[in-house]
């Protein structure tokens, strides 16, 4: 079927729905507090004094005997000055003394919490204690954020198979976003990947617009395979496709150089997970979802608010806990996951959130090394099979008014 032109394949996702307002994320590790009055510490006090003054310790101490005052902390280098408990009563006597130049309301900074994504508690990953430790997950994409703070930890390897690319760091976002739900750090920062204690395999075969071709692909898919005993890797995760179709047959019927490849690799022992696509059209008609024998095609689940029930309000693709309008449906998808307005990593050390059928197959990719992670020695179908059983049955949680998807909506709190 390939005809000796490239093919060039498209990543599917939406990158539509940028980060706005909501969360506010930061590389300082802290944030502090708005200016509101419920952030102000009742009778806690910065006392700032005057530059001249020579000793803060002393000052602290005779302040504390007039006034009855509970210092905390005395500050020489920065300013002069030192933090304590104030009577209300004594306020106005500390501000008023002559050495005092101003008093500030003491208020609350707190460590930037971490954010789970909606998608992460929706396939209720951080239930389960196990956590993928040690388990390999090639990302094959744009490549991944090396120097994110968020997944840096857990790369393990890179590869590039782009002319001028000499590393498999991400120019474009998409693959760090992938690697991001797949097993970004269980740490104070950002965001939580299903399999936080994952290793991930940067394999670069888009370019910095996403694109791609098949042989760039197969060179990522023949490095995976080469190298999966070095660097444990048990799952891939292909969030990209084109047009095609499958032959069952491992591309020998059809003459498909790609279906092949992933077959050999998946003989090798590694589980494929891949976007169905997003052109809300039958997953058949599109590959690498359409190779039934040998990947775990996943569909994009709408969900706006973590949890089963569709409870929540409604996206911009379909009703809470139902599919969304541009996913690709049909025989060949496998399973479900949350697709729609899905937070990661991405490149440079930021965060976006965007949609697609990329963003639903890392779920599916992350819950495979949890289920490798306790049950070792499986072949893949074995695999998909295990993650099927343990999903979200159709009306236990999500419902489908389009009559097009079957399949369950992955669930990793068992796994
Ligand atoms: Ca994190
Ligand atoms: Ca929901
Ligand atoms: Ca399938």
């Amino acid at each position: 079927m390939f005809s000796g032109r490239f093919r060039h394949i498209f990543i599917a996702s939406l990158l539509l729905l940028f980060v706005l307002g909501g969360v506010l994320l930061s590389q300082a590790g802290l944030k502090v507090e708005a200016q509101g009055k419920s952030n102000v510490i009742p009778n806690n006090f910065i006392v700032v004094l005057k530059d001249d003054i020579g000793s803060p310790q002393d000052v602290a101490n005779e302040m504390a005997r007039t006034h009855g005052l509970s210092v905390e902390h005395v500050y020489s280098t920065a300013l002069k000055g030192f933090s304590a408990t104030i009577p209300q009563a004594r306020l106005d006597k500390v501000k008023g003394d002559s050495r005092v130049q101003f008093v500030s309301e003491d208020r609350v900074v707190e460590a930037f919490a971490q954010t789970t994504p909606t998608g992460i508690s929706r396939v209720n990953a951080l239930v389960n204690p196990n956590k993928g430790t040690g388990i390999g997950v090639a990302v094959i994409d744009t490549g991944i954020d090396l120097a994110h703070p968020d997944l840096k930890n857990n790369i393990v390897a890179n590869k590039s198979c782009i002319r001028g690319a000499k590393t498999g760091n991400d120019d474009n976002g998409h693959g760090s976003h992938v690697a991001g739900t797949i097993a970004a750090v269980n740490n104070d920062i950002g965001v939580v990947g299903v399999a936080p204690e994952a290793k991930l395999i940067a394999v670069k075969v888009l370019n910095r617009i996403g694109s791609g071709t098949w042989s760039s692909v197969i060179c990522g898919v023949d490095w995976v395979t080469a190298n999966a005993a070095t660097f444990n890797i048990k799952v891939a995760n292909m969030s990209l496709g084109g047009s095609g179709s499958s032959d069952n047959n491992c591309g020998n019927t059809n003459g498909d150089a790609l279906h092949k490849a992933i077959c050999n690799s998946t003989n090798a022992g590694v589980t494929y997970a891949v976007a169905a696509g997003n052109s809300s059209d039958d997953a058949s008609k599109f590959v690498p979802a359409a190779y039934d024998d040998t990947v775990i095609a996943v569909s994009a689940l709408a969900d706006s608010d973590g949890q089963p029930g569709g409870l929540g309000p409604a996206t911009s693709y379909g009703a809470d806990d139902t599919f969304a309008t541009f996913s690709n449906y049909g025989s060949v998808v496998d399973l479900g996951a949350p697709g729609v307005s899905i937070l990661s990593t991405w490149k440079g050390g930021g965060y976006n959130t965007i949609s697609g059928t990329s963003m639903a197959s890392p779920h599916v990719a992350g819950s495979a090394a949890l289920y490798i992670k306790s049950n070792p020695g499986l072949t893949w179908s074995q695999i998909r099979d295990g993650l099927v059983a343990a999903a979200e049955a159709l009306n236990a949680g999500h419902t489908d008014p389009s009559g097009l998807h079957p399949e369950p909506v992955v669930k990793a709190d068992s796994l």
